[in-house]
């Protein structure tokens, strides 16, 4: 079966979810499989591109996920498929480290012409987001010779030792794994929707508190970093206030501490702009990317400044795979894909769509405490009716009703109360309204 743009962009529900075929996978999954894994959608896939995924019994699913922000280009996007299928021909694998090639050489200018900043940036290469940000700790640390690492209450950052220690919720992240790694500070996030006090003053109220403990706890001339997500995505799509990232960013300035955005999430053009950072003009001193990056294939970056890259010595960063040559075909195919196909004006245009109709949904549902995100990467947070309290049984709700009527949703949020949607950034208009629709339906359903 093959994908792709081509595959025919409908909504078809032609079994139960899952279906006889899915369930027979699913029965050998569970023998075969860890029990560590989870699942959102109880499908076994066959095919998927544009806007949705084909499922081994027939269904055709709108995939409002991505693979959790990772297929912004489509699966099998054509430049992708095409520089993939060369690669794989023409070598596999030599190691960046042992024999270089040119692709990852190519990937790494784009990533320092594309980040925000027209200084002097170098790039290295990873396989995964965690891998990206535990070396950003490094290069940071060899930089300021320091040790404390800041982030944030709410912030995500992997599943390894050390960016559990980053990564603020313990069930299911960090539950039962630890010790963690230790200097690691977690800060108040700026959280408008549950700002304690008036959400007006949140980004100026937030910032003094942060800034306060960082000074008082931890001795701002201790800190190697403050490392925060534009957006917050695991922790619930949670958009700072204006004024929070350029203060904590000029902080950081003032005390040497690199300033890094994890842009694993909200980058390559998921927010409607190339980079998350970009909309409040802040300029980090390095960025970690992953995910968007190369359409589907694993491989991450870390970016920046020249002089904080170059400080570590020689054979400090490396890894077998980092960069592999066919991940690094598959970044150019989606750079490509993304400038060609205007993928940051699909973005905008997707939120523009979006934000307007869950915000009239929230009119009508009370459940809806609040709406957010920007570009393609929107939430909305489940509630109690008239209170703020959480209600994530209501996000179980909508994911299952979704689910047997053909729309992949996620979830989200610290308290499980948050439902994301991440749709391919290619996305055909028409489906993204009629998964709008089966959401309200969902919606109406728990009343
Ligand atoms: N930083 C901002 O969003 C990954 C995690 C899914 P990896 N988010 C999806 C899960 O449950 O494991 C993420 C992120 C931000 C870092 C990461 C980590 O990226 O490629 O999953 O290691």
């Amino acid at each position: 079966m093959s994908g792709g743009p081509t595959l025919p962009q409908v909504r078809r529900i032609v079994t139960e979810i899952p279906g006889p075929k899915s369930r027979v996978l699913l029965e050998r999954r569970a023998k075969a499989v860890s029990a560590g894994l989870g699942t959102t959608m109880p499908i076994f896939v066959s095919a998927a591109g544009g806007g949705v995924i084909l499922d081994v019994d027939g269904n055709s699913i709108i995939d409002m996920g991505a693979g959790i922000a990772v297929v912004s280009v489509g699966n099998s996007a054509d430049h992708v498929v095409k520089n993939v299928q060369e690669q794989v021909a023409a070598f596999t694998h030599t190691c960046f480290m042992v024999a270089p090639y040119e692709g990852y050489v190519e990937v790494c200018e784009s990533l320092n012409e594309l980040t925000p900043g027209d200084h002097a940036k170098k790039s290295a290469l990873f396989n995964s987001g965690a891998e990206a940000l535990e070396n950003a700790v490094k290069i940071a640390r060899a930089y300021t010779k320091r040790d404390a690492i800041v982030v944030f209450e709410h912030g995500y950052h992997g599943r390894t030792n050390l960016t559990m220690a980053m990564t603020a919720k313990s069930m299911p992240y960090k539950h039962s794994f630890g010790p963690f790694a230790s200097e690691v500070y977690r800060m108040p996030m700026a959280y408008p929707y549950r700002w304690i006090g008036s959400s007006d003053n949140c980004a100026e109220e937030a910032l003094n508190e942060v800034l306060q403990k960082i000074e008082k706890e931890i001795g701002a001339e201790n800190v190697a970093a403050i490392i925060i997500e534009p957006i917050q995505g695991e922790g619930g799509f949670i958009v700072p206030p204006k004024g929070f990232l350029p203060g904590l960013a000029a902080f950081a300035k003032e005390h040497g501490i690199v300033f890094v955005a994890d842009e694993v999430q909200t980058g390559f053009a998921r927010t409607g702009d190339m980079f998350a950072c970009e909309d409040e003009q802040v300029i980090p001193d390095l960025i970690t990317t992953a995910k968007g990056i190369a359409g589907g294939l694993p491989l991450s970056g870390v970016t920046g400044r020249a002089e904080i890259m170059d400080s570590v010595h020689v054979g400090g960063l490396g890894g077998t795979f980092g960069g592999s040559p066919i991940a690094c075909a598959a970044a150019i195919g989606a750079i490509k894909t993304i400038q060609e196909e205007n993928l940051i004006g699909k973005a905008r245009r997707i939120g523009e769509i979006m934000l307007p109709a869950l915000t009239e949904m929230k009119r009508k549902y009370p459940v809806i405490g609040d709406v957010r995100g920007r570009g393609a990467m929107i939430a909305i947070e489940l509630v109690l009716p008239g209170t703020k309290d959480p209600n994530p049984a209501a996000v179980s709700a909508i994911t299952k009703f979704c689910q047997q009527e053909g729309v992949l949703v996620l979830s989200a949020g610290t308290y499980g109360n948050v439902l994301r949607f991440l749709p391919p950034l290619v996305m055909p208009e028409d489906l993204l309204l009629e998964a709008l629709e089966i959401i309200e339906k969902a919606l109406a359903s728990l009343a």
